[in-house]
């Protein structure tokens, strides 16, 4: 079975780690494709930095910093005191001497040619990852935050250095009208036979790959069923600071509300179904009337063993959809 999953960043990682995991469990025969969310993507110092494509790199191949939730694990910082003292780094956002090897590796074959598609399968060719990360667009299509007087910002600076505190009016995406899908994300798509919706943030990490032109149609078309996993559980975001992205679009921070805002795939959204954790239940009812296939679930992911159990819920959901019809 080929399963493909759209993630971003730390709560996509630990997704696609549990998938793999049910994977390797499984006895049946199964590939898994990740379409990336590049929207975080920027240039610092010269180098392109690839954040949640990094993030889920670094956990598939047991390199990540665990409690930090991005970058390597035994990092040092030699370097990154040398470029906060050249001025080129600020001091809100640190490059780690490790990590610094994968931007600068990355940089170069970009600057030789190498699409990100081309790039990310160099990068994941150092570690048996088990699975294959695709950059869903190999266009730069970098999130940027606007506040209400007008004043424009990376998201990262908005992220890091103001932990997201700083009002937003609104998020847009650089060139996204210009932006096509990576031909290698499209085929994950098309091609799937399972297609999951990681627990990542609705609005910068699974936005920004639903809204290049082509990604929603081949969803709406896609032969295989779409189930998602709410990144929201008991009215608060597991990771990261999807309450805030989240009422900046006028989305409440609600295991249902979530499930609505990406729609039913026949309502022209992009779910069949949507797990949602035991504590939610009483948010299903609202979700089925939504025309969604909804079911009540642990989404901690705690291990190996409830991050396996949680994607195998999310694709014994995909197939009792797919038998729906
Ligand atoms: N997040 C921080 O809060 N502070 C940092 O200094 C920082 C550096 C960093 C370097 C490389 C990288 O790939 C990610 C980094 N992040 C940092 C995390 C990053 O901002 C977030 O992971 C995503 O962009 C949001 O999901």
């Amino acid at each position: 079975m080929k399963i493909t999953v759209i993630a971003g960043g730390v709560g996509g990682a630990r997704f696609v780690r549990g998938v793999r995991e049910f994977v390797r469990r499984s006895d049946e025969d199964h590939t898994i494709d990740v379409v990336v969310n590049t929207g975080d993507d920027w240039w610092l110092a010269g180098l392109r930095i690839w954040p949640d494509h990094d993030s889920i790199l670094y956990t598939l191949a047991g390199q990540n910093d665990e409690e930090r939730g991005w970058g390597r694990r035994g990092e040092s910082e030699r370097v990154s005191a040398e470029l906060r003292t050249w001025g080129v780094t600020p001091e809100w956002f640190t490059l780690g001497d490790l990590d610094l090897g994968t931007h600068i590796a990355r940089t170069a074959w970009l600057r030789a040619g190498e699409t990100p598609t081309e790039v990310a399968r160099r990068l994941g060719a150092r570690w048996d990852l088990g699975v294959t990360l695709h950059p869903a667009t190999d266009d730069e299509v970098d999130t940027h935050i606007v506040t209400p007087d007008g004043e424009r910002l990376h998201f990262q600076e908005w992220w890091t250095r103001h932990r997201a505190r700083l009002p937003v009016a609104r998020f847009e995406q650089n060139g996204i009208d210009a932006a096509r899908p990576a031909p290698a994300a499209l085929d994950a798509i098309t091609a799937a036979d399972v297609i999951l919706v990681a627990p990542s943030n609705p609005v910068v990490s699974i936005g920004p790959v639903l809204e290049i032109p082509g990604i929603r149609a081949a969803l709406a078309t896609a032969s295989a069923p779409i189930v998602g996993v709410s990144p929201i559980i008991g009215g608060a975001a597991v990771r990261g600071m999807a309450e805030a992205c989240l009422a900046v679009i006028g989305v409440d921070a609600d295991a249902g509300a979530v499930a609505r805002h990406y729609g039913a795939r026949a309502a022209g959204g992009v779910l069949d179904g949507w797990l949602v954790d035991d504590e939610d239940s009483p948010a299903v009812p609202g979700i089925e009337a939504a025309g969604i296939v909804a079911r009540a679930v642990p989404l901690w992911m705690k291990d190996a063993d409830t991050s396996a159990a949680l994607a195998a819920d999310a694709v014994a959901l995909a197939r009792t959809v797919a038998d729906l019809g």
